[in-house]
């Protein structure tokens, strides 16, 4: 039984529910630090950093934090956990702030914190990526240095003979190299979040956790480490989950063909169109993919254009629940858009929706026909920003990694190039991707409501127009291929890639493990997405990642 509860230091800026949900799964109560005279006291902080590192020591400043966590850092003697931005605000300062200038931290560690170069790589850095251990440390007790750990951030910390001192693991991400974690007596911090990090992450709170009990969290010794070691960001496997009401009021995965989600003739269906197809409970189903080896899964409400948020309060439910014991990343999409209820009239913002899903425990939300919309203004106006979007305003609170677009086209064929302008980007199509007439180009148009409107902007001008306004990342369906089980729609997953520096999530089409190692392989994007094969349990998640391992494409064990 432990002996004491864990002081967590949640200022409010965003989801710490998972983190939370992971220090009970490891058997522990927390208290919450609610007053700045509660941090001398502690037995053990945790402090979850979420936002933007300026956002954050504003709000630690103006709470008055950042004295009284200065003084319980300087003394040494007292356990703490950082994570992700509660790592990187122990250094000097950083470059991560709205005026671009550098912004003093707490100033533990010496260093700056600076952004990854989006010249040379996509940015951020999201996924699954492996770790060089510099000492050996009682919080590592259970954690082997083969697995792989969830990272999410632009910025980083690089070493430096400063404070090469404290590191305690180091990471590589396109030939960057970068402080994944830091020890120094009992301060620890980690850039990845042991919290998404599934039973790595648990393993190594549990040992932290463990080693405050024991009170030997201070005993970690350093090893020796070959400098030129590399680590390597895995490609990401995500499932999907289409949800919505069915005709018996239930909430339930569903799958569609090209968006249709009703069973047809060809399902036993004579006449008319059959009920919303039924896959199983969201959570359930969800819970199931986390224990096979789900690298993210996303929750998609699709028919939220008919609701509004107040209606959504079972997508809500999903989210506190799938987060009790999903320690994966969580992205929840539809509906994420300013709303007015019809009948009492009040307002709420694309912001305030948002952040209803990230207390409920999202992630990442997923924004789709508001992109469109937003991408269409932004054009229109010579790109110019106006902060009024939900992107951006998402983004600005949570950081650009917490904002997905997700992109609905559908392919038009057009005999030649002559239409080209920034609308409508056309698309060489090899021999195999030719349309059913043999057309060779095409450009991809982008939808909204779930696929039910066409509008005159395509899904390359989207993602660019989203990365511009602050996405973190594309969701790239197409509704073509989507439940066909052919593959992935390789040359739009080539064109939009190549149009952002942004991670890509290729999505809709997939039937075999053989269609993941195609679209590593041939284009560059850094995840992808199935649902239809693995609700049916056509394919197992490990099948295509072994896949990927046999074709050296990397892949988390
Ligand atoms: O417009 O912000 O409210 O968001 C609506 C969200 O719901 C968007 O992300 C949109 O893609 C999604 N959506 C809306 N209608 C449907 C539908 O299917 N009728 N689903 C829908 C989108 C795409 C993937 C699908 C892949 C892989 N489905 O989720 O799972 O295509 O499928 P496959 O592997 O079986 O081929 P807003």
């Amino acid at each position: 039984m432990p002996t004491f509860k864990v002081s967590l230091l949640d200022y409010g800026a965003g989801n710490v529910r998972s983190v939370r949900n992971a220090i009970m799964a490891c058997g522990y109560e927390i208290e919450d630090i609610t007053d700045p005279s509660q941090i001398a006291d502690a037995r053990a902080i945790i402090f979850p950093g979420v936002g933007s590192f300026g956002s954050a020591m504003k709000v630690l400043k103006r709470r008055g934090y950042d004295a009284p966590l200065k003084e319980y850092l300087s003394r040494g003697d007292k356990p703490f956990l950082g994570i992700c931005l509660g790592m990187q605000t122990l250094f000097e300062s950083s470059d991560e702030n709205e005026s671009g200038e550098a912004i003093p931290g707490l100033g533990v560690i010496p260093g700056k914190v600076i952004k990854f170069d989006e010249t040379k790589m996509v940015v951020p850095h999201i996924g699954w990526n492996g770790r060089i251990r510099h000492q050996e440390s009682p919080a590592l007790k259970y954690v082997s240095n083969e697995e792989d750990a969830y990272f999410v951030h632009s910025f980083y910390a690089p070493i430096t003979d400063e404070n090469k001192d404290w590191v305690l693991t180091r990471t590589t991400y396109s030939g960057q190299s970068f402080i994944s974690s830091v020890q120094k007596g009992k301060i620890i911090a980690t850039q990845f979040h042991p919290e998404k990090s599934g039973n790595t992450g648990l393993n190594l709170l549990k040992g932290f956790l463990e080693a405050v009990e024991n009170d030997n969290l201070d005993t970690a010794v350093k090893v020796d480490v070959d400098m030129n070691a590399e680590t390597q960001l895995t490609k990401r496997i995500v499932v999907a989950l289409d949800v919505r009401t069915n005709d018996n009021g239930d909430l339930v995965v569903t799958k569609g063909d090209q968006y249709d989600v009703r069973e047809n003739e060809k399902e036993g269906v004579t006449s008319g169109r059959g009920g919303v197809r039924n896959l199983g409970k969201p959570v359930s189903l969800a819970g199931r993919y986390y224990e096979e080896g789900a690298d993210e899964i996303a929750f998609l409400n699709i028919t939220s254009f008919r609701q509004g948020v107040v209606d959504d309060m079972p997508m809500l439910q999903v989210l506190e629940e799938a987060s009790k014991s999903i320690f994966v990343p969580l992205t929840v999409g539809g509906g994420i858009r300013e709303y007015t209820d019809p009948e009492s009239g009040e307002t709420w913002s694309a912001l305030e929706v948002a952040a209803r899903y990230f207390r409920a425990g999202a992630d990442k939300v997923s924004l789709g026909s508001d992109a469109v919309y937003a991408a269409e203004k932004f054009i229109a106006s010579y790109r110019e920003k106006t902060m009024e979007t939900s992107i951006e305003e998402i983004s600005l609170v949570y950081g650009v990694q917490a904002v997905v677009v997700s992109i609905d086209p559908k392919r038009v064929y057009v005999a030649n190039k002559v239409s080209v302008d920034e609308k409508h980007v056309v698309v060489d199509l090899d021999e195999d991707n030719a349309g059913p007439n043999g057309e060779r180009y095409c450009w991809y148009q982008c939808t909204v409501k779930g696929g039910r409107e066409a509008r005159d902007i395509c899904a390359v001008t989207v993602a660019r127009a989203s990365q511009d306004l602050g996405a973190g990342e594309i969701m790239l369906n197409c509704i073509d291929m989507d439940g066909q089980g052919n593959g992935f729609d390789l040359p739009l997953m080539r064109a939009v890639s190549a149009a952002v520096t942004i991670p890509v999530i290729a999505s809709s089409g997939a039937g075999n493990e053989a269609h993941f190692v195609e679209v590593f392989s041939k284009t560059n994007v850094q995840a992808a997405l199935a649902a239809g094969m693995f609700h049916r349990k056509e394919v197992e998640i490990q099948a295509c990642k072994s896949a990927m391992r046999d074709n050296s494409i990397p892949a988390r064990r």
